[in-house]
C-alpha cells in the first residue's frame, strides 16, 4: 500500500484527499493516515492540511521497494523488486533467487554490497549511500551465444538513462564500462546459467557511482561519480527507473532481430575508443590497433597492421594505449 500511496501523491502536484486515497485503495482513512505517518518517519516530507489532504513536498534518496514501485513505468522490469540495505552481492542474490524459481524481470537492488563483484574475480567498490547496485534477472528465449550482447544493451541503457537524468555527456568503454570525462562511473557484470543450447537464466548486474566524493587508492585515478561530474545529487530511484525504461526499449529490438542491428549506429556514437588506438588484452596474446566500432553481434572491430580483427567480449579487456581509455 505504501507504493500506491506514494504513486498517488506523485500523480498530482497539489493535495490528494485522504478520502480519495481510501476510496481508491479500498481501505479506511485511518489506514491511509498510518501509512502517511510511516512515510514521514522514513524521511518523506508530506504536508497534511485539513479539508485538503496530503501533499508530497520532498522524497528521500532511497531505493526501497515502495519508492521504486511508486516511480515504476516499466512494463516488466521490476515486477518484483527485492531491496536490501546491505548484501554480499546483488548478482549473487539474483542467481540464488533464479535457482529458487524467481521470474523474468525480478530486480535486486542494494544500498551497500560487502562483496561486490567485477569480472574474473575482481571486486567492485560498493560503499553505502553512495551508489546504485542492482541486478536484473532475465529468462530470455535466446541462444547462449547471444547472451554477451545483453551487456552492450545494458551499457547503452545506462548511458541513455544517465544522460537523460543529468544532461552529462556519457560514453561507453566496450564492453562493460560507462565513462564520463574518461573515468569509469559504472561497470556491468553479466552472468549466465545455461546448457549447451538453452539459457536457464541470465543476470545483468550494474554498479553506478552516484554520490561518491572519494574512492579507494587503487581506483582513485580511474573512477568518478555522477556527483563529481555534475555537482548534483540525483535521486537514485529516479535514475534506476530511467535506465530500465531505456533497457526495455532496446531489449524489444534485440529480441526481434537477435542482434544489435537496431542500436548499432547509436552504440558506435557512444564508443569512447572509436577511432583511437587501443590495446587488446587477449589471453591468447595482446595486440594493438584502432577501434572502429562494433559488429551486429557486439564484437569490437579493431584495425591492426595485419588487417581487421573482430574481438569478442568474453575473455578480453581493452585499454587505451596510454591509459584506461
Ligand atoms: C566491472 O567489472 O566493471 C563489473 C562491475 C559490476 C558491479 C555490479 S554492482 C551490482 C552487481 N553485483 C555485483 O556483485 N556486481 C555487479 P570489471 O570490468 O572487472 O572492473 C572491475 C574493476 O573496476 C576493478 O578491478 C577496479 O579496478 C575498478 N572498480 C572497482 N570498483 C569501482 C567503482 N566503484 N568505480 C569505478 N571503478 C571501480
Amino acid at each position: 500500500m505504501k507504493a500506491e500511496i506514494l504513486a498517488m501523491l506523485r500523480e498530482k502536484k497539489g493535495y490528494v484527499s485522504g478520502q480519495e486515497m481510501s476510496e481508491r485503495l479500498g481501505v479506511s482513512r485511518t489506514a491511509v493516515w498510518k501509512v502517511i505517518h510511516q512515510l514521514n518517519r522514513e524521511g518523506y516530507e508530506i504536508k497534511a492540511v485539513q479539508n485538503r489532504g496530503y501533499r508530497l513536498t520532498e522524497a528521500p534518496d532511497v531505493m526501497s521497494e515502495s519508492e521504486l514501485q511508486s516511480l515504476r513505468k516499466t512494463k516488466w522490469v521490476g515486477e518484483r523488486i527485492c531491496y536490501f540495505d546491505e548484501i554480499d552481492s546483488t548478482n549473487s542474490r539474483a542467481s540464488q533467487l533464479a535457482e529458487e524459481g524467481a521470474l523474468h524481470g525480478t530486480l535486486v537492488v542494494a544500498d551497500h554490497q560487502n562483496s561486490g563483484r567485477g569480472r574474473r574475480g575482481r571486486s567492485w567498490s560498493s560503499p553505502s549511500q553512495t551508489g546504485i547496485f542492482m541486478t536484473l534477472l532475465l529468462r530470455p528465449d535466446i541462444e547462449p551465444a547471444n547472451a554477451s550482447m545483453l551487456t552492450l544493451l545494458a551499457a547503452l541503457a545506462v548511458a541513455r538513462g544517465i544522460e537523460k537524468n543529468t544532461g552529462l555527456t556519457v560514453q561507453i568503454k566496450w564492453p562493460n564500462d560507462i565513462v564520463i570525462n574518461g573515468k569509469k562511473v559504472c561497470g556491468i557484470l553479466t552472468e549466465m546459467n545455461a546448457q549447451m543450447d538453452y539459457v536457464n537464466h541470465i543476470i545483468i548486474g550494474i554498479g553506478i557511482n552516484v554520490h561518491n566524493t572519494e574512492f579507494p587508492d587503487e581506483i582513485v585515478q580511474t573512477a568518478t561519480s555522477i556527483y563529481l561530474e555534475s555537482g548534483r545529487h540525483v535521486q537514485r530511484a529516479e535514475l534506476i527507473e530511467a535506465i530500465w525504461e531505456e533497457f526495455e526499449a532496446c531489449y524489444e529490438g534485440f529480441l526481434e532481430t537477435q542482434d544489435l542491428s537496431s542500436v548499432l549506429k547509436e552504440y558506435d556514437q557512444y564508443l569512447v575508443n572509436r577511432g583511437k588506438r587501443v590495446c587488446v588484452l587477449d589471453p591468447k596474446g595482446t595486440f594493438e590497433g584502432v577501434a572502429e566500432g562494433i559488429t551486429e553481434r557486439g564484437e569490437l572491430l579493431v584495425e591492426t597492421a595485419e588487417g581487421q580483427r573482430k574481438v569478442a567480449s568474453g575473455e578480453v579487456s581493452v585499454r587505451g594505449v596510454y591509459g584506461y581509455v
